[in-house]
């Protein structure tokens, strides 16, 4: 409850703060046995009280939106409406969030799922461990740290001759412990190329297969996070998430004649993912502005809850990963399991009640879907329309 507050379309309460802090003081779980090393991880933790009152939390800002009327169906011989199976890409569909969404899709049996993984062994195995059936599925390689492999991606695809009808990208990489950065096949840094640039392609070049498809309610979602959003205490957490004037990203990300940062600033693993989901949720924004009236897809991002047990965190120390899920179940209640992570991110990949274009979804502590707010520079249209013009110089579309 104490933290939930943040997950709430309303500013967080200084009262919510303060039982944070409550809480915080009163465990043992930090102070007592975290080795000096590791406290930069849960350094955070360690903030005083009034630090994390003094946090100023830039003023809500309500994401764009703009409603989407369901097409018809066609209408089968008997004058039935029928509907015919959606297919779905998500990417990073082999474990975590992915994985979960995946499960929660082809258990409607009303879509086909392609697994778009840059390990196809290891999605076909996930696919199987949590049951999903065979005709339900098909994993197809995409590896999104290559602009080469996202075009050869689109091309297998597009040869399946399936029609688009939602596009999911979800993967990501973290690196909170890199000292240095490593880089994608074309050598912009790892975090922001895999998760922005890799997915920007992605998506700039399957927008028009989902324009082509006669699916009512197309969809293109963005997994976002409330770590992006310094309008939360979560996005306060240092390093902060900021795109600066993104001299860096315009000079290529590449650590050489550049900085490997957005910012320009010293390479800094933790921040560069949190930068690159502050892209990710503009990247929407800017979809939705540029290409929701005219084709009607509805553009989403959205915060699913902390899902503290995935992947995501392999790269983090071993003490992190122990501590992280219970401090977020026991301390923060922002805790999800995948299942239910899995279970919103399918809702907003069909439910009709989320057809809205251009919002930022999060859940309730009773799982119910609400439109929320986005920080002051998350959803900056300005630096939403610069970060796109840059990114398509990047990847090579203009
Ligand atoms: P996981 O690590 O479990 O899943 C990430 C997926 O991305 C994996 O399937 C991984 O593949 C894939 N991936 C990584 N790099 C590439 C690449 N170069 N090409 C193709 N696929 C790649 O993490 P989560 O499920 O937690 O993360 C999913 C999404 O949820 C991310 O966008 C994350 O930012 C977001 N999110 C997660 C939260 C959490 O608390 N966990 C909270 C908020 C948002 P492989 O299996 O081969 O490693
Ligand atoms: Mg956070 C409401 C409080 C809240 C929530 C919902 C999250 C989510 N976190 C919260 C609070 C705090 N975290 C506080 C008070 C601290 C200081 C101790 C804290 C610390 C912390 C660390 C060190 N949190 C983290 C880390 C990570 O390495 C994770 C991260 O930033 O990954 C990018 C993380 C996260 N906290 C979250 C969520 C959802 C994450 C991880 C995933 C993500 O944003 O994609």
């Amino acid at each position: 409850m104490a933290l939930q507050a943040s997950l709430l379309p309303s500013a967080i309460s200084v009262h919510n703060e303060g039982k944070l802090n409550c809480a915080l003081k009163e465990s043992s779980f930090i102070g007592a046995f975290v080795p000096k090393n590791v406290k930069s991880d849960f350094s955070p933790l360690l903030i005083g009280t009034k630090e994390l009152k003094r946090k100023s939390f830039s003023g809500p800002i309500r994401a764009q939106t703009a409603t989407v009327a369901p097409s018809v169906n066609e209408a089968a011989p008997d004058g039935k409406k029928t509907l015919r199976k959606g297919n779905v890409i998500i990417t990073g569909a082999s474990s975590g969030l992915g994985l979960a969404t995946a499960k929660a899709l082809a258990d409607t049996g009303k879509w086909h799922i392609v697994m778009a993984c840059r390990n196809f062994l290891k999605a076909e195995k996930a696919a199987k461990s949590v049951g999903i059936t065979k005709e339900n599925y098909t994993v197809m390689h995409l590896d999104l740290s290559s602009l080469e492999s996202v075009r050869q991606f689109v091309d297998t695809f597009r040869r399946s001759g399936r029609p688009l009808d939602a596009l999911v990208c979800n993967a990501a990489i973290y690196l909170p412990t890199a000292k240095e950065p490593t880089y994608t096949a074309e050598g912009f840094e790892l975090s922001v190329g895999t998760n922005h640039l890799g997915h920007f392609l992605l998506s700039r070049l399957l927008l028009d297969d989902l324009k082509k498809s006669d699916y009512p309610q197309k969809r293109l979602i963005i997994v976002g996070s409330i770590t992006g959003n310094t309008n939360t205490l979560a996005g306060n957490v240092p390093p902060k998430a900021n795109l600066g004037d993104l001299r860096g990203l315009a000079g290529g990300l590449n650590g050489l004649n550049s900085s490997a940062m957005i910012d320009g600033g010293e390479f800094d693993g933790a921040k560069a993912y949190k930068d690159s989901k502050v892209c990710n949720m503009l990247t929407m924004q800017e979809f939705h502005r540029r290409y929701h009236e005219e084709s009607g897809i509805t553009f989403s991002s959205l915060y699913p809850g902390c899902i503290a047990t995935t992947g995501l965190f392999r790269e983090h120390i071993p003490l992190f990963r122990i501590l992280f899920p219970p401090f977020q179940k026991y301390i923060t209640k922002g805790y999800v399991s995948e299942e239910e992570a899995g279970k919103r991110l399918a809702q907003v990949v069909y439910d009709s009640s989320l057809t809205k274009s251009g919002v930022y979804w999060s859940w309730n502590k009773n799982s119910a879907s609400f439109e929320n707010q986005l920080s002051q520079e998350a959803s900056d249209a300005e630096k939403a329309r610069k970060l796109w013009e840059v990114s398509e110089k990047l990847v090579g579309l203009a």
